[in-house]
């Protein structure tokens, strides 16, 4: 971040704020928050809900079942926390385009440049459409699988972008060589040894043992080369595979 910006907020609109909390303060995007690279809000959506029951979900008109998220708690939290009017806010929802690299690169453009990020955790069956007409713009998924709530996948959207955070990730923490990461042409990591050398008869191969740093970088990258291939050819070739846009 450049000097005398803001520190960026990501803001977490939930039902469940002790569990996105306690995440949030821990390992890396814990250590983010206290060296000031990021702050986070966690919002309790129930605190706005209308009534002294402090219901923030009902039966779908029309029938069926499952519980709805009703509109004005939605609406009133995103609200109290927004402070631009073209703020990103995101719904996780299972129907939302599918998280990736290239996603969470677009996402911390986005909050660099607003200074904020609001995520509203989905529940139950969904939110009541008018919220999402009103103060959603953009809906994510993670995975093509269902989850419980959108708290897990808010937390996978947040700690994915605070990791690239310039001066998040110190040099123990290796991000250069991620699977992944574009620079290194999106595809998978290699594999990696620590000490012993030999362990069960396992041993390291001879090659990271031997002190030839052009040899062990070739051996790196062909071996993450051909795990790329083998095991996500998507990534490997993304003109044939089912991650491409053509
Ligand atoms: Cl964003 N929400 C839920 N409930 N389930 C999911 C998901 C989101 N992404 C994958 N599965």
């Amino acid at each position: 971040m450049s000097k005398g910006a803001e520190t960026p907020v990501i803001k977490v609109l939930t039902l469940f704020p002790e569990m996105v909390r306690t995440v949030l303060e821990t390992s890396i995007p814990g250590r983010a928050a206290k060296q000031d690279l990021v702050r986070y809000e966690v919002v309790d959506i129930r605190d706005f809900s209308v009534d002294k029951h402090r219901t923030v979900d009902d039966t779908a008109y029309g029938g069926g079942a499952g519980m709805i998220m009703m509109v004005p708690p939605v609406v009133e939290a995103v609200e109290s926390v927004r402070k631009r009017d073209d703020a990103t806010v995101i719904l996780t929802t299972p129907q939302g385009a599918t998280f990736d690299e290239v996603m969470t690169l677009d996402l911390l453009d986005d909050l660099q440049l607003k200074g904020e990020l609001i995520l509203i955790c989905g529940h139950y069956k969904g939110i009541d459409e008018r919220a999402r007409e009103l103060v959603v713009t953009r809906e994510v998924s993670i995975g093509d699988y269902v989850l419980s709530g959108g708290e897990l996948p808010a937390l996978v959207i947040a700690d994915a972008l605070v990791r690239r955070i310039e001066g998040v990730l110190h040099n123990e923490d290796s991000a250069g060589n991620d699977s992944f990461t574009l620079a290194r042409g999106g595809g998978l990591d290699c594999q990696w040894y620590t000490k012993p050398p030999e362990y069960r008869g396992l041993k390291v191969p001879d090659v990271l043992l031997s002190g030839h740093h052009g040899n062990i970088e070739k051996w790196r990258s062909d071996q993450a080369a051909s795990r790329t291939r083998n095991r996500r050819p998507d990534l490997a070739d993304p003109d044939e595979g089912i991650g491409s846009d053509t």
